[in-house]
């Protein structure tokens, strides 16, 4: 029997940051429900599609998502009452029509992505199978963010993300150990050094150091106190999410007081830090404009690196088609909330895998308690998640689902490595 939708509801709830966010509600006729709540960014690309703000200074400083939920309430539920709730793509479509701008800001990618997640859950159950239809059974690789920085934290460190890849480990599960237990080795290696302990934005720790490559230094020294072999088991992957240093000719690292580099300079850098650290991925290297400089970067560093755009790409096709005609990258960050759609992130994802790309499907700075990405991750089948640090319950809540969808898969479950292989390797299943 066809199911319908007959209901739709969106409330304003704070996300991680304390800013207000959308939640969506969709009911069906059987008594099916879905939720979802929207997620938002700090480095966020010039070429998002755009959330709708209320702009009135009276509540919360303009960020308000009333005007957002109207869109929910008034625009969308009226249009998408009596549709078939399975029908993701034609549901994504009509969102897209309703609104009518190339960049979602009539509706606003928030309305939009919160009902495009909520009617995905309130199809199928369990979500990943959904999505990723029979065979969605790889646990992603988690990137875990354990030292902040950039946009994301008041320390000295230019660079935003330093990440724990725990990919030599057997299984999700104990990757997810070996990157908890690194955590807590490097809070103990920073107390040592009377550093300080407080979190950033992504529950990875901010400590003031002397420069950004000191971070890289801790990691290993980290990893290797929580008895693990740097490399083999646990590597390093970074996003400096260089447009937010990025100026005129050139990159300015002012936090740590690092001076001014070159786009083929600061590449070279990345590359010495490659000799000296178990790097297997760099997304973000440089700014958004920089599409030149990233094809140097990858021509040079790509051998060796997973090279991933990120705000390059904002996950849509028309960039990321760009980037393979251009070898601009090898690799693709995949953020629902940058295109708003649930069938335009698997669009993104689709492609990547025709290219032969690999891609990592990522959080948001600013977060709530969905886990919606866990599923995705694991539908989407790339091998590569990123959630932040394993510390911040809005963070925690994607990790442990995926612990939850292993131990539903039980043997089926499958982990593997994406580093194995040279970095310009299509990923595995493609
Ligand atoms: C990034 C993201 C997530 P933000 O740059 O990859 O870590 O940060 O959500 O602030 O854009
Ligand atoms: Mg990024």
């Amino acid at each position: 029997m066809q199911r319908r939708i007959v209901r739709m509801d969106a409330m304003e709830i704070l996300d991680s940051r304390g800013n207000p966010t959308l939640r969506v509600q969709v009911g069906l006729d059987d008594g099916a429900e879905g939720t979802a709540s929207v997620p938002s960014g700090a480095s966020t690309g010039a070429n998002e599609a755009r959330e709708l703000r209320d702009g009135d200074a009276r509540r919360f400083g303009g960020q308000g998502v009333e005007r957002a939920i109207g869109s929910v309430v008034e625009a969308i539920a009226p249009a998408l009452r009596g549709r078939d709730p399975s029908r993701q793509a034609e549901i994504d479509q009509a969102l897209l029509d309703l609104d009518g701008t190339p960049d979602k800001s009539k509706l606003g990618a928030n309305a939009i992505l919160g009902v495009s997640m909520a009617v995905a859950r309130a199809a199928g159950l369990p979500l990943y199978a959904y999505l990723g239809r029979a065979g969605a059974c790889r646990l992603p690789v988690p990137m875990l963010n354990v030292i902040n920085g950039g946009r994301h934290a008041d320390n000295s460190l230019d660079f935003q993300e330093f990440m724990l890849v725990p990919h030599g480990a057997p299984s999700f599960r104990e990757a997810l150990r070996y990157g908890a237990e690194t955590y807590h080795a490097l809070k103990a290696v920073l107390k040592r050094r009377g550093l300080s302990t407080a979190v950033g934005d992504e529950g990875g720790f901010a400590p003031d150091l002397p420069g950004n490559e000191a971070a890289c230094e801790l990691i290993v020294e980290a990893i290797t106190a929580a008895g693990l072999k740097p490399g083999k088991q646990v590597a390093i992957a970074l996003d400096p999410a260089a447009s937010s240093f990025a100026v005129e000719g050139g990159y300015a690292l002012s936090k740590s007081g690092g001076g001014r580099l070159t786009s083929g300079e600061l590449t070279a850098l990345y590359g010495r830090w490659i000799g000296s650290y178990p790097i297997v991925s760099l997304e973000d290297g440089l700014g958004e404009e920089d599409w030149a400089g990233f094809a140097e970067q990858t021509a040079t560093l790509g051998g060796r690196v997973q090279i991933v755009g990120d705000d390059l790409y904002v996950t849509n096709t028309a960039f990321i088609r760009r980037g393979i005609a251009e070898r601009t990258t090898n690799a693709v960050l995949i953020k629902p909330n940058q295109i708003g759609t649930v069938t335009e992130t698997l669009q993104a994802v689709a492609l990547c895998r025709e290219a032969g790309w690999r891609f990592v499907v990522s959080h948001r700075s600013d977060e709530t308690d969905d886990s919606f990405i866990a599923d995705l991750a694991v539908a989407a089948g790339g091998g590569q998640i990123k959630a932040g640090a394993p510390c911040r319950g809005e963070r925690l809540a994607k990790y442990n689902r995926l612990l939850e969808i292993e131990r539903e898969l039980g043997p089926a479950a499958v982990y593997e490595s994406p580093f194995r292989a040279p970095a310009g390797a299509p990923p595995a299943g493609s």
